[in-house]
């Protein structure tokens, strides 16, 4: 049985981390130095009436650590959720690597993983229209990985100095600090409209991928181009990915906006959730690989961060699992503290040239400095590495490490040289000798350009509901934008992607396509530069389309874990109710019985059945599917309850399965009124007038389709 917290899953990582634990049960409250506490209820006064005595040091120690509890968040990336697990190689990689971790299927390595949206506070909504931060920390034998990607393959830009400029356009505007966690507002689009390289990003982060279903349910990218290096020292480039087993699904956005309001915490609870329920999220790591000769075969630079390899061109060859398995046993002290750093690479494991990745190398380590406090946050628990630390870094804030001997420089003969330089045969690091010869510029190469051919490659891979749901985005977030002017430039940047996008997207907010003659599309260009040498330039190959860039036909993957609410009302049909119950349960889903209101229910036969939320606690857009067993008592008070109506019709609007039997299919009319008027006669619902051994199964298949499309119009 799994405990609270899954504590009986452990590795080197959480064994080494026990020494820090604190367990306060059965123990007594002391002060910080160990001192017992006899009264934590008073301070210390003149009389009972005070005043309170500066001498209560009990007082002031506990209110001056209160003060002091805050850090700064993180200035990108604050709202996160976390976990412990492990990755497992599947065979050796020798030929493409020398990191340990890729050598031994035997060898599982500690990971600390976290989640994130990008542009919104600590305590905003996990499900705002964001791209999502996938960050992984390997506790390698040879020292911390660090993979630290998001859930889109490429970025808005392609030169680190322009990332205070994004950012500050994204995050709330200055003046009122609005809005929170959205990119709906003037000076994002301000800045999208004129920085054509943002274009293939803003077709990702405009479609459903912003809108992930769970963190369980999300691709991770590695962005970037690196580079691995095998033990002749031959080198390849790599892109890393990883494939989560439960498949690649989503919410939309009405539903997202709703989930915003019932349940802000969506995503890190269904984390937290799975994760105690034994439940334990998978990815697989895969990577696609360039052989070095083959650099420069693309019509895309693959140090250029907006841009993706197709899987067509490369496919990705997965190489191992990881494994999330304990949830963390402190958000602050884990989630966190975590410091996490593209600059943390293992020997096998190098860097390329992408601009984006070099200024990131310097801003990781940066801003932990500010946000932990100094030098050693490496010293944090959750921040060591598993292997041990010897260097001649000393003192700092906070410093925990007493470092024994009189000397902390190198070279050194008082301690024989040591800590030693380790050479290759003992796994020191070393660069990859990659040969650079050039001038010294500020500049932008040619080959980064091509601003918008991969957008239509996107654009031209997604279904038509994808489409559909790619231009009510931009409809949403434009018609947010006050100035039109910024609009009408968005809508000329749309018109270089497809022209079918663009009129869409110009006929939501009542616009003509403008047209682009004339028009300067890019104003990123420096001084004393032409403007011409920065207008983008076609790639030379037929665009076409990439299947693996569409989350429509996703693979069928089951049902493991997906949320079911079950109507329900005293006089529920027991029959019905045990048939649903055993079968979904038996394909792992999670069962929630919903009713008019909490505690105990009791069914046709008399048993009593726990109910896990009522009407007023809880809402279909929190779960998967919806389903309404019979029994004329149970269905005759639902509708009674406006909310059970909403929820039956909410789930059908949002293209949900849904499913009913006996007097439940009444619930369903009921709720076939306005958008949801073919609801009987819709894809994904099933109903039977009378109990029914087929329905739970055909339930289950429409499950694990996710959505029935075919509910919502298409526009494209
Ligand atoms: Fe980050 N990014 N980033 N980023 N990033 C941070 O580091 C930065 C970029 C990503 O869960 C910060 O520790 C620059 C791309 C994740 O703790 C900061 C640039 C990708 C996380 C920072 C980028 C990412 C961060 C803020 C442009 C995907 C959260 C707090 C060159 C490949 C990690 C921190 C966590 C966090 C800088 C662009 C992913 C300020 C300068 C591209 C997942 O250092």
């Amino acid at each position: 049985m799994p405990t609270e917290n899954n504590k009986t899953n452990t590795n080197d990582k959480i064994e080494e981390l026990e020494k820090n634990r604190e367990y306060s049960t059965d123990e007594f409250l002391t002060t910080n130095q160990g001192l017992r506490v006899s009264d934590d209820q008073n301070s210390l006064k003149a009389g009972p009436r005070g005043a309170t005595l500066l001498e209560d040091f009990i007082l002031r120690e506990k209110i001056t650590h209160f003060d002091h509890e805050r850090i700064p968040e993180r200035i990108v990336h604050a709202r996160g959720a976390a976990a412990h697990g492990y990755f497992q190689a599947y065979e050796s990689q020798g030929n493409l690597t020398k990191a340990k971790f890729l050598q031994d299927p035997s060898l599982k390595t500690p990971v600390f993983v976290r989640f994130s949206t990008v542009a919104g506070s600590r305590g905003s909504s996990d499900l705002a229209r964001d791209v999502r931060g996938f960050a992984v920390k390997f506790y390698t034998e040879e020292g911390n990985f660090d993979l630290v990607g998001n859930n889109i393959p490429v970025f808005f830009i392609q030169d680190a100095i322009k990332f205070p400029d994004l950012i500050h356009a994204v995050k709330p505007e200055p003046h009122n600090e609005i809005p929170q966690a959205a990119s709906a507002h003037n000076t994002f689009w301000d800045f999208i409209s004129i920085t054509p390289e943002s274009m293939h990003m803003i077709m990702w982060v405009m479609s459903d991928r912003s809108l992930p279903r769970s963190y369980r349910m999300m691709e991770g990218f590695g962005v970037h181009t690196f580079r691995f290096i095998n033990a002749e020292g031959k080198s390849s480039f790599v892109k890393f990915h990883w494939k989560p087993l439960l498949g690649v699904h989503s919410v939309v956005w009405d539903e997202a906006q709703l989930i915003s309001g019932r349940d802000a915490d969506f995503h890190r609870r269904d984390l937290w959730d799975s994760i105690k329920g034994g439940a334990y999220p998978e990815w697989e790591l895969g990577v696609q690989i360039v052989d070095e000769a083959d650099e420069h075969k693309f019509d895309f630079d693959l140090l250029d961060s907006t841009k993706l390899i197709p899987e067509e061109l490369v496919p990705v060859q997965r190489l191992g699992k990881m494994v999330l398995d304990r949830n963390p046993d402190n958000y602050f002290a884990e989630t966190e503290q975590v410091a996490f750093h593209l600059g943390h690479v293992v020997p096998g494991i190098d860097f390329s040239n992408d601009p984006l990745l070099q200024g990131r190398l310097f801003s990781y380590t940066d801003t932990q400095l500010k946000r932990l406090g100094g030098p050693n946050f490496h010293e944090i628990p959750i921040n060591r590495p598993i292997v041990p630390i010897h260097n001649g870094q000393r003192d700092g804030h906070m410093r925990q490490a007493i470092n024994v001997g009189k000397t902390s420089y190198s070279p050194n003969t008082l301690n024989g040289n040591s800590p030693a330089q380790a050479g290759e045969k003992d796994g020191g690091f070393s660069s990859y000798p990659e040969r650079i010869d050039a001038n010294k510029v500020r500049a932008r190469s040619k080959s980064f350009m091509d601003h918008y051919s991969q957008a239509k490659l996107f654009w031209n891979s997604q279904s038509d509901t994808e489409k559909t749901h790619i231009v009510k985005a931009l409809r949403f977030e434009l018609g947010k934008v006050e100035a039109e002017e910024i609009r009408k430039r968005i809508v000329i940047q749309l018109s270089q992607v497809d022209t079918t996008l663009a009129t869409l997207v110009a006929e939501g907010l009542g616009l003509e396509v403008p047209s682009a003659d004339g028009v300067q599309l890019n104003w990123g260009v420096p001084a004393d530069v032409d403007p011409e040498e920065y207008k983008s330039i076609p790639a030379q190959s037929n665009v076409g389309s990439s299947a693996a860039l569409s989350m429509a036909n996703p693979p069928k993957v089951g049902i493991k874990t997906r949320q079911v609410a079950i109507l329900a009302a005293d006089g529920v049909d027991a029959t019905d109710l045990e048939a649903m119950k055993n079968a979904l349960s038996a394909e792992g889903a999670v069962i929630a019985i919903i009713a008019p209101r909490v505690g105990m229910l009791k069914t046709s036969t008399g048993e009593m059945v726990k109910i896990d939320g009522s009407l007023q606690t809880s809402a279909s857009v929190v779960f998967d599917a919806v389903y309404v067993p019979g029994g004329q008592a149970s269905v005759k008070s639902l509708l009674q309850e406006d909310e059970s109506i909403r929820f039956i019709h909410e789930a059908f609007m949002h293209c949900k399965p849904i499913a009913a039997t006996g007097e439940g299919v009444d619930l369903l009319k009921a709720a076939a009124t306005g958008g949801a008027a073919t609801l009987l006669s819709s894809d994904g619902v099933i109903t039977s007038d009378q109990s029914s051994s087929e329905v739970p199964q055909k339930f289950i298949e429409a499950i694990g389709q996710h959505r029935f499309w075919s509910r919502e119009k298409v526009l494209v």
